[in-house]
């Protein structure tokens, strides 16, 4: 098939609005101080990077980030990696941080209102379109196909979605659909979910991607503002809303995957808890992933510090610094040290007879001589002691951090510091 002009890309005329305001509760301490939009995944990325990284590969030029818990870090991740829009070129991508925007000084009361509350900013873009996203999901897609369909099929709302264990479909939107990609029902996160006809075992879930005409949202946000019985929420609210009025209609992730030929099997991921976090990123590790993050086609952009290559190297005594199956980023120093089947970011130090195996360390973390690490998560700039062994005794785990029913075990320097007070 021809590939459309540039021009005639319905991405140049489409805006990307990327709710990161959410806490990410359920992946405890390490959303702590960072809201989880900006946790690391990956061995050098965020998880934001992925969403924008999609619009961005899509060819959207416009985006706004709307924030609230603890920014900072996300913030900052933004300015340093993304600060490359050039208005001159008319490239915008606005930092929306919540309460900023009205007169009333009031939080985002849900992710509705946190369009609302910057509807003067999506009406100074001047686009037609606007994709509402979450930036707190892994997976690669390009949304120009779903903005074709969206304007082909004259929809009020397209919602990506996607098929999930039934008993899983508890934390979505769950929808039917009738034999066009219509949606004939929507309930926000059923307590017991309807399956698939045809299908008990599965549920059809929404996304939490929407593709709107502006004009059409606007609208119906500015009706929604005045509701007193709204929770301002396109989960709770809108979408419902426009199932029962108006013509909501079902994008496929998997049809969308075979359609960009971006991933063989479709890949989507909410890295919400420790495990599903842990998971994922050792996934990466694998002989080939589900997760091609080299694929040259369809980059993820991100903040890289510059910093020197990652090094291996003998210690004094000859034991060897090593690394399999494992993604080292730049600056780590594995000396005399075992790497197995990690993740290592930027600037981590493992010293001699240590071992890390299974395990997702986040960047400027120091690995101590003769600690072994076996299936932990490692926040940023912790430093490990000498000798400290975790992953072998569930108790003592359990004990001084944060250990999962399945065996994965969270360490931040707090943690460490209140050990070390203790002993
Ligand atoms: P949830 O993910 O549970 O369900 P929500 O907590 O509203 O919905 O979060 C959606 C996104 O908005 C997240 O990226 C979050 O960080 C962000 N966010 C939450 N509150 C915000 C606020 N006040 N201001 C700015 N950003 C905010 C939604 C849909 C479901 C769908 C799932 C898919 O409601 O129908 O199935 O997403 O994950
Ligand atoms: P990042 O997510 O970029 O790795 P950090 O882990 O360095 O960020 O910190 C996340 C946020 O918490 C930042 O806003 C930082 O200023 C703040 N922060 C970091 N360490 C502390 C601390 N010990 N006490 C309070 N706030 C902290």
């Amino acid at each position: 098939m021809q590939q459309p002009r540039p021009n005639q890309r319905l991405s140049t005329k489409a805006m990307a609005f990327v709710l990161a305001g959410g806490r990410g509760s359920r992946l405890k301490e390490l959303t702590d101080r960072r809201a989880k939009p900006a946790v690391y995944f990956g061995g050098k990325t965020r998880i934001i990077d992925f969403a924008l990284s999609n619009a961005l590969n899509s060819g959207i030029r416009k985006m706004a980030i709307a924030t609230q818990y603890k920014a900072h870090s996300l913030i900052r991740h933004m300015q340093r990696g993304w600060g490359f829009f050039r208005s001159e070129r008319n490239e915008y991508l606005d930092i929306l941080p919540a309460s900023q925007r009205v007169n009333e000084s009031k939080w985002y009361l849900g992710t509705a209102d946190a369009v609302t509350q910057n509807v003067d900013i999506v009406d100074s873009y001047d686009v037609e379109y606007i994709i509402v996203l979450a930036g707190d999901h892994i997976y690669k897609m390009d949304y120009e196909i779903m903005l074709r369909q969206h304007v082909d099929s004259g929809a009020d709302v397209t919602i990506g979605c996607l098929t999930v264990p039934r008993m899983e479909a508890v934390a979505f939107g769950v929808m039917h659909i009738d034999e066009t990609g219509r949606i004939t029902d929507f309930l926000e996160k059923p307590a017991d979910p309807p399956a698939i006809p045809g299908d008990p075992d599965h549920a059809l879930a929404s996304m939490g991607i929407y593709v709107f005409d502006w004009k059409f949202l606007r609208e119906l946000l500015l009706e929604d503002a005045e509701d007193a019985n709204s929770s301002h929420d396109f989960g709770n609210d809108l979408i419902p809303g426009i199932v029962k009025n108006g013509k909501a209609m079902a994008h496929r992730f998997s049809e969308s995957c075979v359609r960009s030929g971006l991933e063989k099997e479709p890949y989507w991921r909410d890295v919400g808890t420790i495990d599903a976090f842990w998971q994922a990123n050792i996934d990466l590790t694998d002989f080939v992933p589900k997760l091609d993050i080299y694929d040259t086609t369809w980059p993820i952009w991100t903040y890289a510090e510059l910093v020197p290559p990652a090094k291996f190297i003998h210690d004094e005594d000859g034991r060897r610094g090593m690394a399999v199956s494992s993604l080292v980023s730049g600056d780590c120093i594995v000396s005399g040290s075992e790497v197995k089947n990690s993740l290592l970011f930027t600037g981590v130090r493992s010293h001699s007879f240590s071992s890390i195996e299974c395990s997702v360390v986040l960047p400027y973390v120091t690995v101590n001589r003769k600690a072994e690490l076996r299936n932990c998560v490692i926040d940023r700039g912790v430093v490990i002691p000498e000798g400290l062994v975790v992953g072998e005794d569930p108790e003592e785990d359990g004990k001084w951090f944060r250990r999962t029913d399945t065996g994965i075990v969270l360490i931040t320097q707090d943690m460490l510091d209140r050990r070390a007070a203790k002993l």
